[in-house]
């Protein structure tokens, strides 16, 4: 295929796209590019999520607009496969597999099995987008090379662009079009190609750069977060330690025209925080300078579960004497959102569990119980706990009646409230009579003394 005539056909939304990978990026990137006008084939190994999407449904049900659109485009522009016949011949795949962190690496193994697959698929002269997280100099150092081993000349027999999603849970559809795209090309057919095709559906600005350029921008973008997460962090357990309020502190210090503090929390979840600093820290050792404020960062957040496992198993068994029950409420990695991946809410159950609790496990949106007694009915999970631990900031925990909530907990004795992504008003839950204890601020609830939990 000659290359104009590519351009033409993806111009005029004639191309023949397949996209590998249906889940979180791969599925909603589909239904946009099927909804302005191309054929999309969305292939999966997944042979239950191709069924589930056959029949048009999704687990991405709470995400706006993505089941709207699955039903509509399903079986008209959009044909979810998982058999590979149907994509011979594409003139376009994308692939948006994951790309996970292996021990002390990136594991790209589902990447480079996709890549094949594209390789095998795609018609000679079309174009292959990874949409997929790469480690920085992955594109020249294993992608390019992999494909000239094919026998294909990248920016002539093939063209092949990097460009990374950077779309937030919860608001996929809205992001994936408004936000501004990296294209990362390292020839300017495949970067002109892989532009043109992304107009079609993105609304935001489109800058293509080289392929180094854009993996170190999407993982900068997360590191930057994650390192912003643990300084808020870092200063919460600072103040716990020191005996002031880190909301006050937070508050005050955020009045000031270049202080920009986020929230402290029960830590940081989410497939991409907790991934993304690593992929950058790996390469840049192996090459000689160490990034350690942002390994450290990453210790700071994953420490704080286990940190809040132990200040709540202490504070019971000061309370009870011994082990208690333990209501753990959200499990998600964020507020609102349906997603469990990596949440670290996890590691809290286990600890809690571990240390002999009855670990009693709510979440509105997902069934997940990390090991803990899930229970569905919110007011079965509280009634007669010794400790309500609210670890998700769903909307649903924020509009509670603390006066009622007390009430239903239905205990003569001390109920500990531990607010582990500061929902709520710490006055407003002492006069409800709860013991409120919560991250970044001082224990000295129990007996006024400072409770001293360390590392
Ligand atoms: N969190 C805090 N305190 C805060 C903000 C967040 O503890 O002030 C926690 C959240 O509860 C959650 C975690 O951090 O556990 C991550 O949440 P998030 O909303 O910061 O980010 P993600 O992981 O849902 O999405 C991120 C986004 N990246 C940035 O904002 C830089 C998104 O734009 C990316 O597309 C996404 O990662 C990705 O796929 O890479």
């Amino acid at each position: 295929m000659l290359y104009e005539d590519l351009e033409t056909a993806i111009k005029a939304r004639e191309a023949k796209v397949s996209v590998l990978g249906q889940g979180y990026i791969g599925l909603p990137t589909s239904l946009l590019i099927a909804r302005a006008g191309f054929t999309v084939y969305g292939f999966d190994v997944n042979e239950e999520l191709i069924r589930d999407l056959s029949k048009g449904s999704t687990k991405l049900e709470e995400e706006k607009g993505i089941p709207e659109l699955l039903r509509d485009l399903k079986g008209r522009n959009y044909f979810p496969t998982n058999d590979l016949d149907d994509l011979y011949g594409s003139d376009v795949v994308l692939i948006a597999v994951p790309t996970p962190k292996g021990r002390n690496g990136p594991d790209l193994g589902m990447l480079i099995s996709a890549l094949e697959t594209a390789l095998g698929v795609v018609r000679r002269g079309g174009l292959v987008v990874i949409e997929s997280t790469l480690p920085p100099r992955a594109f020249q150092d294993l992608i390019l090379p992999l494909v000239e081993s094919r026998g294909m000349r990248v920016g002539t027999d093939i063209y092949l662009a990097y460009c990374p999603e950077r779309a937030l849970p919860g608001k996929l559809i809205q992001e994936l079009t408004q936000n501004f795209r990296i294209i990362g090309a390292a020839d300017e057919r495949s970067g002109r190609l892989a532009k043109i095709l992304y107009e079609s559906f993105v609304e935001g600005n489109i800058e293509i750069v080289d392929p180094l350029t854009a993996e170190m921008v999407k993982l900068v973008e997360n590191s930057f977060r994650d390192v912003n997460i643990a300084f808020a962090n870092e200063i919460a357990r600072m103040c716990e330690t020191l005996g002031v309020d880190v909301r006050r502190v937070r508050e005050l210090a955020n009045k000031h025209p270049r202080v920009n503090m986020l929230i402290p929390g029960i830590g940081v979840g989410g497939s991409c925080l907790t991934k993304d600093p690593w992929f950058l820290y790996w390469i840049s050792r192996e090459r000689g300078y160490t990034p350690n404020l942002i390994r450290e960062s990453r210790r700071i957040n994953s420490g704080m579960p286990y940190h809040y496992a132990e200040v709540l198993d202490e504070l019971v068994r000061r309370l009870r004497g011994g082990r208690g029950t333990i209501a753990v409420l959200g499990l998600t990695y964020k507020g609102d959102v349906p997603d469990p991946r990596e949440s670290p809410v996890e590691p809290l159950v286990k600890e809690l569990v571990k240390r002999g609790h009855t670990v009693r496990t709510y979440d509105p949106l997902i069934d997940s119980s990390f090991g803990g007694e899930r229970i569905s009915d919110f007011l079965e999970a509280v009634r007669g706990a010794d400790v309500l631990a609210f670890t998700a900031d769903h909307s649903e925990f924020k509009m509670l009646d603390l006066k009622k909530l007390r009430r239903a907990v239905g205990k003569d004795g001390p109920v500990i409230l531990f607010d582990g992504r500061l929902l709520f008003d710490p006055e407003e839950a002492e006069e409800a009579g709860f013991l409120y204890i919560s991250v970044g601020r001082p224990y000295s609830i129990l007996d006024n003394s400072l409770v001293t939990i360390k590392d």
